[in-house]
């Protein structure tokens, strides 16, 4: 059988996507295809690691025994995400050590909100309304990505995700219905935590390098800007029912557009973060790597143990 060329490949393996089948690990993909996907899904397990910290250091301080038993499933659920998208990317052929270290040595990045800290138990219900609103819109649409593991990861993880959602809106109307005192630290956490929910978004279109190909590719399904839309569309309503205001002076409803307006985003703020310069960057990477040195011994204990069991079968 005649072998095809790369350009032939190519465009099979375009029109396979164009016709929505999903692509699955044995089956060619250009090289940039997989490294995108690794560097996407990569980037996504690392934010759920990363994300756990922020939250898991509250576990110990929840008010009472039902947000701690709720707050510890969130923190294990998000242990679980980043286990299935590791998973993913070994899939793709990367292997899991190395892609752990390019977070540690700062070569791979993790989601820029999760480098803003979590001061109060408010910031606790406002990680889960935002940040988990957020990410369930960007990931709803990634249920449909081109690459099948990816795809497939992404169900269990969004229905988990509308859990985590909704615990974080219920958490904060408690405390916007509770006490003038409770009421301003509600406001004080949206006020903090809004302009990086928008962040989480990524660049605006125009300056987003990898949008048009991931797009092409339906890795991507919607762009940044379309996704920080209905993010703001989705939440100023229920913002409204909480009885707190989201702090931008330039929300306003557009007729015409049947959106909302918003101000510009501080673009500064969001490049400076992902240089390394957030409030908590170093801190996030020192915990990162603290927890692999300490963790160590187990992989060596189960590394040996998987070891001479397969001796003792082969034996
Ligand atoms: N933070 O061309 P672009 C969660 C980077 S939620 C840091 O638009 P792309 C959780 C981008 O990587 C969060 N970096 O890129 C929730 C690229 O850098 P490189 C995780 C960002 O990939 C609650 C450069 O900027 N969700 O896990 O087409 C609790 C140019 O951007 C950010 C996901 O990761 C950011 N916010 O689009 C616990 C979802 N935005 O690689 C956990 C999957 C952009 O060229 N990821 N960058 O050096 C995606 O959907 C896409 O990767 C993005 C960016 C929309 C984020």
């Amino acid at each position: 059988m005649k072998e095809l060329s790369i350009s032939e490949l190519e465009a099979r393996f375009q029109h396979k996507i164009d016709r929505e089948i999903k692509i699955e690990p044995n089956d060619w993909m250009p090289d940039v295809y997989r490294k995108t996907l690794i560097r996407q899904i990569s980037q996504h397990a690392h934010s759920e690691v990363v994300g756990m910290l922020p939250e898991g250091n509250w576990i110990t301080r929840a008010p009472n025994l039902r947000r701690k038993a709720v707050l510890l499933a969130k923190v294990q659920d998000e242990a679980g995400h980043g286990l299935y998208l590791y998973s993913a990317t070994e899939t793709l052929g990367a292997d899991r050590e190395s892609t752990i270290d390019d977070m540690h040595n700062g070569k791979a990045k993790y989601s820029s909100i999760f480098n803003y800290p979590a001061l109060t138990w408010a910031d606790i219900g406002a990680i889960g309304w935002l940040v988990d609103g957020a990410a369930i819109l960007n990931q709803v649409a990634l249920c449909r990505t081109s690459y099948g593991p990816y795809a497939r990861a992404m169900v269990k993880i969004c229905k988990e995700e509308s859990f985590h959602q909704r615990q974080g809106y219920e958490s904060l109307m408690v405390l916007a219905k509770g006490s003038p005192e409770q009421k301003a630290m509600a406001q004080d956490a949206l006020n903090r935590f809004w302009w990086p929910a928008l962040m989480m978004f990524g660049p605006s279109d125009a300056d987003s390098p990898h949008s048009a190909q991931s797009m092409k590719w339906k890795i991507k399904r919607f762009s940044n800007d379309e996704l920080r839309q209905n993010f703001v569309d989705a939440t100023v309503p229920q913002a409204e029912i909480l009885g707190l205001t989201i702090p931008d002076e330039n929300l306003k409803w557009n007729e015409e557009r049947g959106h909302y307006d918003f101000s510009p985003i501080n673009w500064d703020e969001f490049y400076q973060v992902l240089a390394g310069n957030g409030p908590c960057n170093k801190e996030r990477l020192e915990a990162r790597r603290k927890a692999k040195e300490d963790g160590a011994w187990v992989r060596e204990a189960a590394n040996a143990f998987a070891a001479k069991r397969a001796m003792r079968k082969s034996a």
